[in-house]
């Protein structure tokens, strides 16, 4: 039946079947790129419908949320929870606040989760959340409100052996809190139904610092793989939320300068680097005073760049860590021009496929999110893992078991991905590697 499959067929198929779902046709098409010759290759993945399966989620569900807020209008969303795929573990990903969100950026955020969490090495299944929801601007207590009212509606479909949602792009430890205290309040159970929690209720040393941390241990691997190190390099970050900070964080104490940060106003451009007494400060601005990255420029006296992002300032490495499609292939050459060796995605899908084409054809470092961003879901599993035993392991233990996982991750994209002229095409290596073993575990089970 699938005798004639071939990335063209497939991805046609998918975009009659999704229509409108642009953000989740690229993520596909992305995987479908590398991945159907290797199911070509291997014909038991393709007589058991496996992509076909893989690209279809288990479950979608979408909810109305309705909330008051303190003028005492009545305020409606809509929630999701896209359950991708639950064959290595129970469904896992984040949920995401934004006024973008809509079902196709829900599809592309949970169908990569599947390959991201695979790659972790841990027992995760994959899926994305979330609400078109603007938390900008609101108070506390409206992002109380919402909060509950979206638990409200969700509680019924997640659970620690079923679904485990986590913090992304609008949800941080404010929201999970409340969200946490409200399935607590309605199930009147306390378990790790939710990454990302307070140390006070479950959550995990290092969680917050995970992702940010884990992009750049992977940039670290993929510079020592050609033998060379962050130390001394010019580092451009976008985004100044939790990936980007972390991910900052992260590079000046491996060596390297950090020199940009973005919102979606703007960037500003340090040209003398940041130092730990600066990123403390665009902690608090981000965090407790929710505040704009162009109060940086006044406050540290550099320049900031209104509506523009960062990518056209000269550096040897690149970090997107705000959101999908904000490096395109113009920036791309405007990168590569410049003399970048390397981009390390903290963010998901922030490359077009244009741009990917253009990194990789100058042969430049690239590593994706679903293998670079990967340390975020990791630690969320490891949070998993402590609230099941009962027990809190130091940040010791849990950033030396971090590092491992990015360390294996790129191991595993490095023995996927090699090309005949040593180039390590990290795009195949970490969609051939979450692929197995996701595509093994529903072989076992049979059809289902
Ligand atoms: P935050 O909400 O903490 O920060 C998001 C940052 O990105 C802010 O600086 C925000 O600016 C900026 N941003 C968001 N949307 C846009 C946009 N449309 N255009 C320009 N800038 C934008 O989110 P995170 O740091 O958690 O997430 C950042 C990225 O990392 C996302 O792609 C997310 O999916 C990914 N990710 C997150 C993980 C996590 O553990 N949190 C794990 C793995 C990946 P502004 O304040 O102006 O909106
Ligand atoms: O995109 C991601 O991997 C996340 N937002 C983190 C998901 C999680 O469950 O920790």
């Amino acid at each position: 039946m699938y005798e004639d499959l071939s990335v063209e067929r497939f991805m046609s198929g998918l975009r009659k079947r999704n229509p409108n779902e642009p953000e989740f046709h690229q993520a596909v098409h992305e995987v479908a790129q590398s991945v159907i010759p290797f199911i070509l290759d291997n014909p038991r993945y393709q007589d058991a419908a496996i992509i076909q399966r893989m690209t279809e989620p288990n479950r979608t569900l979408m909810f109305r949320v309705v909330w008051e807020d303190d003028n005492g209008n009545i305020r409606v969303n809509r929630g999701y929870r896209v359950q991708f795929n639950n064959a290595i573990g129970p469904y896992k990903g984040g949920l995401r606040f934004h006024p973008s969100v809509n079902l196709s950026i829900l599809k592309f955020l949970g169908f990569e989760q599947t390959f991201k969490n695979s790659l972790t090495t841990l027992p995760m299944g994959a899926a994305k959340g979330g609400a078109d929801f603007n938390p900008k601007g609101k108070s506390d207590r409206e992002v109380m409100r919402f909060c509950q009212s979206f638990m409200t509606a969700l509680y019924r479909h997640i659970g620690p052996n079923v679904d485990v949602p986590a913090g992304d792009i609008g949800v941080g430890a404010r929201e999970i809190s409340y969200l946490f205290g409200q399935y607590k309040r309605l199930t009147n159970e306390f378990s790790g139904v939710l990454t990302g929690k307070a140390l006070e209720f479950g959550g995990s040393l290092i969680r917050t610092e995970a992702t940010g941390y884990g992009n750049a241990y992977f940039m670290e691997e993929m510079l020592k793989q050609r033998g060379d190190s962050m130390i001394g390099k010019t580092c451009v970050i976008s985004g100044s939320g939790n990936v980007a900070i972390y991910c900052a964080e992260k590079i000046l104490q491996l060596g390297g300068k950090v020199v940009t940060l973005s919102d979606s106003s703007g960037y500003i451009h340090d040209p003398d680097g940041m130092d730990t007494e600066k990123l403390d400060w665009v902690k608090d601005l981000k965090v407790k005073r929710r505040g704009r990255i162009s109060e940086y420029a006044e406050k540290f006296g550099c320049d900031y760049f209104a509506g523009k992002r960062p990518w056209d300032v000269p550096c040897d490495l690149a970090f997107p860590c705000a959101t999908q499609n904000e490096l395109d292939g113009d920036d791309a050459k405007v990168l590569a021009s410049n003399g970048c060796i390397g981009v390390s995605e903290g963010a998901n899908m922030p490359t077009t496929l244009e741009g990917i084409d253009v990194l990789q054809k100058n042969r430049m470092l690239y590593g994706p999110g679903k293998a670079a961003n990967a340390g975020g879901v990791a630690v969320s599993g490891l949070e998993m893992t402590q609230n099941s035993i009962r027990m809190a392991w130091t940040a010791e233990e849990l950033e030396r078991r971090l590092h491992n996982i990015m360390v294996g991750i790129h191991a595993q994209c490095a023995q996927h991905g090699a090309e005949d002229d040593d180039y390590i095409d990290y795009v195949k290596g970490a969609n051939i590697a979450g692929f197995i073993k996701v595509a093994d575990a529903m072989l076992a089970y049979g059809v289902v």
